[in-house]
Formats: structure tokens, sequence, C-alpha cells
């Protein structure tokens, strides 16, 4: 959106969409992108911008009701697509299906709900940054409980395994549709009823004291108790839905990693074709091990990275900038600097085709991720920050300004540990 002079606007009533404003791809709409990988760097070095993009979800609330009410759910699910009125805008039909030579229909804007728990992902990070108990006052807490209504109304109970399930959707990774328990879904639920459990118990204000009344503590308490989260198997693989191990691999991957063009795959296949394979567009596990890295530990971490990368095309360009950042976490370093170029080159090299329809902003956003937690292995539990740096070879230290708790601090990040400066009052202190 631009003002009448021209310059971009800012404020509260607009985002930052998948293509930024640099070219027309995606219509201009907004998407996880934002929350997920663009987010976190307003987050720690231009809250007051973070604030505004959160405000636009917040804005978009009635779109997020109408879209639940829609699909016969309760609260607030938000668009795969949004734009100006925050109600759903992805198209219905997208490119000709090889096999069929209709249209394929795109099931995103209908089963990709994880972006619901993304916004509220984004906005718990943004209030452990900042301390921003006034937005959590006049907007926060209302949408960290509508969301989580949408969450427990969306959870099919399963009578036989005693546990909440979340059926057919599609997680992150677009290759797979229609799956039953998306790992990275269920978890990101937890995370956002977790937050209204949070809220509940904590929190003075009408709305809160409204939705005690009506006995939402003990609903939200009792769907975390039993909430199904996948746990890595005997392999310590964390299962990327209910099926998709035990579908067949393609022997010839390589052959579309290695591809000048992106979704080479579905002119070989069609899209039920690579729905029933184990191959991945996108990170999928992986996004969950780096937003949630408190849950698993190392060695899962690790086994879950190989896995998954081995069946990834990276045919998105959120795909790169993620494994980079993995690849750093684990210590797997050339790896790491490998993909780290790759994901520069999207914009910047040759090789992608579609920069002409405007840049790929996630992918930028994903850079400054995999900079922040992966190389300088930045982390917080809400509390504490810890560093567990990571460097590429050729780099002697990383200087950046990150928030904690609403205060401005400056970390300088060697392979050796962290030093970090609070702005205010100058005490520097070390981190490991
Ligand atoms: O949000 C992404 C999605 O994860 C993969 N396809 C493109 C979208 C917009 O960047």
């Amino acid at each position: 959106m631009f003002r009448e002079d021209g310059w971009p606007w800012e404020g509260d009533s607009c985002s930052i969409a998948a293509k930024g404003l640099t070219g027309e791809g995606y219509k201009g709409h907004v998407f996880w992108d934002t929350e997920i990988f663009i987010m976190p760097f307003f987050i720690q070095m231009f809250p007051e911008t973070a604030r505004n993009l959160l405000l636009y979800r917040y804005r978009g609330l009635a779109g997020a009701r109408k879209k639940a009410e829609e699909y016969g759910y309760s609260g607030a699910m938000y668009p795969w697509e949004a734009a100006a009125s925050g109600e759903e805008e992805t198209p219905l039909y997208a490119a000709i299906d090889i096999h069929t030579g209709k249209a394929a229909k795109v099931w995103s804007g209908i089963k990709e709900h994880h972006v619901t728990a993304d916004i509220i992902y984004g906005l718990i990070s943004y209030y452990r940054a900042t301390g921003d108990r006034n937005f959590m006052d006049q907007y926060g807490c209302r949408m960290i409980l509508e969301t989580a209504v949408f969450w427990y109304s969306r959870a099919v109970w399963n009578g036989d395994k005693r546990r909440f399930e979340i059926r057919d959707v599609i997680g992150p990774d677009e290759y797979t549709e229609h799956v039953d328990n998306n790992a990275y879904t269920n978890y990101m639920a937890f995370e956002n009823v977790k937050a209204a459990g949070q809220v509940l118990a904590s929190w003075d204000n009408p709305l809160a004291d409204s939705c005690r009344k009506e006995g939402w503590s003990e609903r939200f308490d009792h769907f975390l108790r039993h909430l199904y989260l996948p746990e890595p198997n005997e392999e310590k693989l964390i299962p990327q839905d209910d099926t998709f191990l035990s579908k067949k691999k393609l022997s010839n991957i390589e052959k579309y990693r290695n591809a000048d063009v992106r979704q080479l795959i579905l002119k070989d296949y069609s899209r039920n074709q690579v729905v029933d394979m184990q191959v991945l567009k996108q990170a999928d596990v992986v996004m969950l091990l780096e937003l949630l890295p408190e849950r698993f530990d190392a060695e899962t971490v690790k086994k879950n990275v190989e896995y998954y990368e081995a069946l990834n095309t990276h045919d998105s360009s959120l795909s790169l900038c993620a494994h980079a950042e993995a690849e750093a976490v684990i210590g797997e370093m050339d790896k790491a600097v490998g993909f780290f170029h790759q994901a520069m080159e999207i914009d910047l090299g040759m090789s992608y085709k579609d920069s002409a329809e405007g840049i790929h902003a996630a992918s930028l956003g994903g850079i400054v991720n995999c900079i922040l937690r992966g190389f300088a292995g930045i982390k917080t539990d809400g509390n504490m920050f810890r560093f567990t740096p990571h460097l590429p070879d050729h780099w002697q230290s990383i200087r950046f300004s990150f928030m904690d708790h609403g205060r401005k601090k400056t970390a300088v990040v060697t392979n050796e540990g962290a030093a970090v400066t609070a702005e205010e009052d100058d005490d520097t202190g070390v981190y490991i």
C-alpha cells in the first residue's frame, strides 16, 4: 500500500506481503511468511513495526471469525492468504494437473490451518521480547483466546486412543495434503492453547473474566492434557503426520533437488502421486524443531534434520534458509554454509527465475533467522537467553541488537561465546 506522496504506508492497517512491495506475485497477500520468517527481525530490531504487524492481524479478527464460522468451527481461524479485508483470499484453482488436464484445486486456503497458531507464536515472541502489557491488554489477549477457542473446536476426540487429534490438514510442506496429526500443526496449536491457559490463569481483564466464567480454563486444560503430540519413534524420527513415514520414497529425488526449475516433480507426477510419496516441498518437521527448540534433545534434532533434508526438493523458497539454520544448529557447517549461499542466491543469483514477480521476503527473513538462531545460536525459553554459536569458518564475529523483556541489548558473538551489553546501563555480561 502506498500513501498519497508515494511512500509505502506504515501503520496498523497493513502488513508485509510474500513479495513485499516489489512485485505482483501472490497479489500482495500476507501468509505465515510474515509471522514466522519476517517478524523475528522486526521483533528484535524494530519492535514498533512488529507491533503494527500484529495490529494488522488484530484488525483481521472479524475475517478470522467469519472463516471459522463458514467451516463450522468456533472462535477465530485466520485466512491462509490475507489482504485488506482480513478475509480468506486464497484462489481456489491453480496450474493444470499434468494427468487430468484440469486446473488443480488449491487446498491451502481450505486446509492449511497452522497459520492461526503461527500468528499467535509471533505474538508471544513479541510479548516475550518487549513485555508490552498494554498491547496484550488491548489486543493480544483477545487474539490468543479466540484462536484457542478455534483449536478447541477444530480438534476431534479419538475415543479409542483417548486423545484429541487434528485431522485432515496441510502442514507447512505443501506436497503433503489431507493428513491427520501433522506434527508441526499439533505442537503449534498446543502452544496457542497453552498461551490461552496462561492468559486465563493470570490476566486480569474483562474478557479473561468472562472466559473463566464460561469454563474455558477447564476446557483448555483438558485439551492440553489430551492433545496428541507426535513423539519421536524408536529411530528418533518425529512422524511428519500419521502416514508420512509409511509412504514410498522417490528413487531419483536428486533429479528434482538439482533442477534449475522449481517444482519439476509436478511435470513428471500428478499432485496426488506426489502426495502419496515421502517427498517434501519445504521444511516441515524442521520448522517445528526451529520454533520450539526446547522441546527436543540434540540427537532427535540431528536425526530429523538429516532424515527430512534428504527427502526435500526445496521447491519452496522458504526451505533453504530453514535448512541453513537447522544444519548450523546441529554443527554441520559445510552444509549450513552451502544452504545459506543457496538461500541468498534465490534473489541475488541467476537460478531462481521467479524474482520477476517480486523478491522472496520470507527467505530474506529466514536468512536473518539463520544468522541469529543458527550461526549465533541465540535461543530463549522466555526468561533467559542462551547462545550456542556455530560461526562459519571464515566469520570472526556477529554483532547484532536484540530485545530482552523490553530492554535493547547488543550481542557480539564469536565461536567462544557471546558478550552482551545492555544499552541503558552498559552492564556487560558473558553468555554461553
Ligand atoms: O507461504 C508460502 C508457502 O509456505 C509456500 N508457497 C508460497 C507461500 C508464500 O510465500
